[in-house]
């Protein structure tokens, strides 16, 4: 898989990309990350990369130009109806779909080429949404002050799911979410801390009791938590 970044803060990405699962997934050739300054594609002799929002307004807008010919440049058209198969050109904007990890997931199996796009300011040209963007994410319900640490939250999302990137595929399918529940609590020695002592249950060896303990309090925390998850897309339980 090859992932592009599209910003106007390459050094923010600094080396965000250089550790844990991200490090390994990189070093064992499953994913190469790329982070590109849309300055380096502004034709103008200021290299501006903004200008002022059509109809007025607040706020600068991002150019249309330097992200259709950095998109030209990475795909070889601007065209998204001529985009392979496997292609993605993903705009990060709080007005895409809320991410969810069947998303991450879709992006994981189906997506060869991702190009993500770091909006920023009050919006980005919109007929780059309508000629290059193929999906528009959010990743919730908050202001970010741009698309950059969205575009860092898909990337980890994405890449953790390749297959061998884990170390052990089941640590993948005990995740959070990946059962529709909240993980259950952990614990490691000593079995008594500062007078705090570990649930009876984990010391017996009984793995049959454990894990029924484990799934009731993964239960009773996603009730308490996250009632959303429990219930179905037609409201029932
Ligand atoms: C003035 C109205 N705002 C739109 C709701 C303007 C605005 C807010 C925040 C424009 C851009 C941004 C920057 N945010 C992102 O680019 C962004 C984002 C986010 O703010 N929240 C959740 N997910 C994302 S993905 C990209």
């Amino acid at each position: 898989m090859k992932i592009d970044v599209l910003t106007i803060f390459p050094e923010f990405f600094g080396q965000v990309f250089d550790f844990g699962i991200i490090r390994r997934a990189k070093l064992a050739g499953l994913v190469e990350v790329n982070v590109h300054d849309i300055r380096e594609y502004a034709t103008d002799k200021h290299k501006m990369t903004d200008d002022r929002p059509f109809g007025g307004g607040d706020g600068m807008v991002l150019k249309a130009e330097p992200i259709f010919l950095a998109i030209e440049h990475l795909l070889g058209t601007s065209d998204r109806s001529e985009y392979s198969e496997s292609v993605r050109v993903v705009m990060l904007s709080p007005q895409g779909r809320p991410l969810k990890q069947q998303i991450a997931k879709e992006f994981a199996e189906c997506a060869g080429h991702i190009v993500l796009i770091c909006g920023r300011y009050e919006g980005i040209d919109e007929r780059v949404n309508e000629m290059l963007v193929t999906d528009e994410i959010s990743i919730g319900d908050y202001v970010l002050s741009g698309g950059e640490p969205a575009a860092v939250v898909l990337t980890d999302a994405i890449v953790r799911l390749l297959p061998e990137a884990l170390g052990s595929q089941t640590s993948a399918e005990n995740d959070s979410f990946s059962n529709g529940l909240l993980d259950c609590p952990h614990y490691t020695r000593p079995a008594e801390f500062r007078g705090m002592s570990v649930p009876e249950v984990l010391l017996n060896g009984n793995h049959a009791e454990i894990e029924k303990w484990r799934f009731e309090k993964a239960l009773e925390k996603t009730k308490r938590i996250r009632p959303d998850l429990l219930i179905g897309e037609n409201g029932e339980m």
